[in-house]
């Protein structure tokens, strides 16, 4: 009977394991995996650092809607869009760094290395060369078939949100207060169009001018003159996120908060409750508290529904979900291919 038990655990165990993610995954079938996704990631954010900046958020975007199962990275077709074609993503940016990424991973180790993992790592690397945090990334994760745009829509937090509903809406995924506050500080990176704040700036039925009172008054009038009252998601106006170190990630995000710099609605929401702007506080005053915080939670994140195992698929290519019927044959002809080509 004892025998029998065990027999059935032992058959259970590789299933238990591979329900989880676990650091140092493709270190036996992809040995150079992660090299090659930070030599992507720094090169493209050597001649663009705006790059480290739309990696995190593509990362973040990624596991809030359907869990980081790399459903952002798809393309939408006709008739069939994808989250990438939500409002929300309409700026998201990197897309090409995850393709060279995966272009020399397949090379070296082909069908092995899942799109969500090279996202996963591509957003600590990015973490590394903004703010010099430095993380392992448990990984695992496998690509899931399935990307819609309205799930982008009714996942992701609106700019425009208050600390309620921030809180509401991380909670959903399982991430506390605390922890929204904390991922929160990687907007002390990176840029918003105009029409994400415009409604600190301008009374949205009437157009008038109206500059939220939670906003410094002087750089309200400062963004003020710089975005027109029209601004949409796309108008190709920006501001920074961060006024105080806009290309390094650290904590002074949370001291511009502090002095009414935010530039979202959804950023000065964090010192309006008074247990957010505790955290805000703690955060503006320990950097390396909230960097080692900031990892954590990135982490913790990055685990949110992912797929293990034998769920979803490793995609060939990270925009588009692998064909069922080319099978064998397609990898065999990837493979010769590929063979030609380094010639
Ligand atoms: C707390 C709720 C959040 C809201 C409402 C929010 C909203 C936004 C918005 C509206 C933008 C500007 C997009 C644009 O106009 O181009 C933005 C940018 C950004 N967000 Fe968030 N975000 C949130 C949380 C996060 C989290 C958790 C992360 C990552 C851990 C993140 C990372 C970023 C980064 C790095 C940028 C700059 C992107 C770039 O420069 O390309 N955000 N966010
Ligand atoms: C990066 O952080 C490490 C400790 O985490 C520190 O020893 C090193 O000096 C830092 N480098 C830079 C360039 O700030
Ligand atoms: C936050 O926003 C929600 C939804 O818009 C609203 O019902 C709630 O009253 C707001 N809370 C505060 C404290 O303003
Ligand atoms: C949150 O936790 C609950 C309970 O453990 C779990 O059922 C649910 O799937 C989790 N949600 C997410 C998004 O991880
Ligand atoms: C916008 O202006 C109208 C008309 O002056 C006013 O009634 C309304 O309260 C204003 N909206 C906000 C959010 O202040
Ligand atoms: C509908 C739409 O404009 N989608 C865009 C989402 O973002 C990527 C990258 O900027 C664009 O290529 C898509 O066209």
């Amino acid at each position: 009977m004892a025998r029998y038990v065990l027999l059935v655990l032992l058959a259970a165990l590789p299933a238990l394991c591979m329900a989880q993610l676990k650091i140092g995954f493709y270190d036996q079938t992809c040995p150079p995996a992660e090299r090659l996704v930070r030599q992507a990631v720094a090169s493209a954010v050597a001649s663009n650092p705006g790059i480290a900046a739309g990696l995190i958020r593509m990362h973040f975007h990624d596991c809030f809607v359907r869990g980081c199962d790399g459903s952002v990275l798809l393309d939408g077709t006709p008739g069939n869009l994808a989250e990438k074609d939500a409002i929300p993503n309409l700026s998201l940016r990197g897309w090409e760094v995850i393709d060279a990424a995966k272009s020399a991973i397949e090379a070296a180790c082909p069908g092995v290395v899942s799109c969500a993992d090279i996202l996963a790592f591509a957003s600590r690397d990015s973490a590394d060369l903004a703010g010099n945090i430095t993380y392992k990334v448990p990984a695992g994760r496998r690509d899931g078939r399935v990307s819609i745009q309205a799930e982008a829509l009714t996942n992701l937090p609106a700019p425009f949100l208050n600390a309620s509903g921030l809180i509401a809406n991380f909670a959903r995924k399982n991430l506390t207060a605390a922890e929204m506050v904390t991922l929160s500080g990687a907007h002390s990176i990176g840029r918003a169009h105009c029409g994400a704040f415009t409604n600190r700036l301008y009374n949205t039925t009437t157009g008038a001018v109206q500059i939220d009172p939670t906003l410094s008054l002087s750089y309200g009038e400062l963004l003020q003159s710089k975005c027109p009252a029209s601004s949409t998601p796309t108008t190709p106006i920006t501001a920074r996120l961060d006024i105080i170190t806009a290309d390094v990630l650290d904590n002074k995000y949370y001291v511009a908060l502090q002095q009414q710099l935010g530039l979202l609605t959804s950023d000065q929401a964090l010192t309006t409750d008074p247990a957010l702007k505790a955290e805000v506080d703690e955060n503006a005053g320990r950097p390396n508290g909230w960097a080692t915080k900031f990892h954590r939670a990135t982490v913790k994140m990055g685990a949110i529904e992912v797929l293990t195992g034998s769920q979803g698929e490793i995609r060939r290519n990270c925009r588009v979900v692998n064909s069922r019927r080319l099978g064998f044959e397609a990898e065999r002809s990837a493979g010769f291919l590929r063979g030609v080509a380094s010639f």
